[in-house]
């Protein structure tokens, strides 16, 4: 039934899991500062008061509900149209930001682990709310990498909602109780949860006591064969 797992921090907790489903941005690569240097743009252009704690709560967060999050800080309505404008400016922002991205940007540990679930036929996938998620992939060298992949372009519900996790899931032909996660987001341990999977919190996720298992980086993962 797949491979025991011993996480450095907690060896004392054994588990039995036959896929690894990875948040993108914020567990593999960090694209957190051009998310936040696209927001503040923004949100400049328009005369809103946004900062790093505002930013911190977009984290997992769809784009057009990170824009909402922004928007609640602003007296002047605006139209659906408009709305659309705006999310598609920060997004061009975004995609300018994002044509400096290297396989120097995956996150530490990430390659190892990634290598070494591969190596024990473990099943990897993504599951990210971003609809960016093939460019960056892409542009990290890793298109073609994961055994499925699962992305803002794909759902209906962004994080906390299951649905990225339950497709990627159904995408590997996992059942979900075999499944893990890897988050950085408060909204994806909420997401793993309600997907009935285990979760890892990395990141800002480290501090989440939701999370099955806790840890600053994907360098702190440790493996053993049952
Ligand atoms: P996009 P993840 C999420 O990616 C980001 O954490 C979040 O900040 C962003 O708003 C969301 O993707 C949508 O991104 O504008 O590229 O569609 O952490 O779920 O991999
Ligand atoms: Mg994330």
């Amino acid at each position: 039934v797949g491979y025991k797992i011993i996480i450095y921090q907690e060896c004392r907790k054994i588990m039995s899991i036959k896929a690894v489903i990875f948040d993108l941005d914020g567990v593999i690569v960090s694209t957190d500062q051009y998310h936040y240097k696209a927001w503040a743009q923004l949100a400049y252009e328009e005369e809103i008061y946004f900062d790093k704690e505002i930013n911190e709560r977009l984290r997992g967060v769809s784009r057009t509900e990170s824009l909402e999050i922004i928007l609640s800080g602003s007296d002047k309505q605006y139209t659906t149209k408009e709305k659309e404008e705006l999310a598609a400016r920060k997004n061009r922002y975004y995609r300018v930001l994002l044509e400096s991205l290297s396989p120097a940007d995956i996150l530490p540990g990430v390659m190892k682990v990634l290598d070494s679930l591969k190596s024990r036929n473990i099943k990897i996938a993504i599951g990210s709310s971003s609809k960016n998620t093939r460019v960056i992939l892409n542009k990290i060298g890793l298109k073609g990498y994961f055994d499925a992949v699962a992305d803002g372009c794909d759902i209906c519900k962004s994080k906390p909602d299951p649905e990225v996790f339950l497709l990627a899931a159904e995408r590997l032909n996992i059942a979900p109780k075999y499944c893990m996660v890897v988050e950085d987001a408060d909204a994806g341990i909420e997401a793993a949860l309600a997907a009935g999977m285990k979760v890892v919190g990395v990141g800002f996720a480290s501090a989440n006591k939701k999370a099955h298992y806790r840890m600053k980086d994907l360098t702190f993962f440790r493996w053993k064969n049952a």
